[in-house]
C-alpha cells in the first residue's frame, strides 16, 4: 500500500546497493525529490534530465537517485515515477 506521495507507510528508510549503483531514500523526502527541498517540481525535473540517459544508458556518477525504478538507467520509466510524485502547484 502506498501513500499519496508514493511511500509505503512506515517505510522511513530504504537503501538499495547493487554494484556501483547506490540509491538512498531518506525519511521525509518523496521519491523524485532530487534536490531534497521536500517537493517534487520543475527544479527536480531539471536535476532528473541532467541525469537522463535513455533506456539501458547506464547510470552517470551522482545520478543514483534519478534511477527510480532501479534498473541502472535514467529513462522515461523513471520520469513516470517522478511525475507520479509531483507536488501540487501552489
Ligand atoms: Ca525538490
Ligand atoms: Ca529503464
Ligand atoms: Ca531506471
Amino acid at each position: 500500500m502506498l501513500t499519496k506521495r508514493g511511500r509505503a507507510p512506515g517505510a522511513g528508510f530504504v537503501a538499495i546497493v547493487a554494484g556501483d549503483y547506490h540509491s538512498t531514500g531518506v525519511k521525509g523526502f518523496a521519491r523524485g525529490d532530487l534536490d531534497h527541498d521536500r517537493d517534487v517540481d520543475r527544479d527536480d525535473f531539471g536535476v532528473f534530465f541532467g541525469c537522463f540517459t535513455g533506456p539501458g544508458g547506464g547510470l552517470p556518477t551522482g545520478c543514483g537517485e534519478a534511477d527510480l525504478d532501479g534498473d541502472t538507467d535514467v529513462d522515461l520509466a523513471d520520469f513516470a515515477i517522478v511525475q507520479l510524485n509531483r507536488s501540487p502547484v501552489n
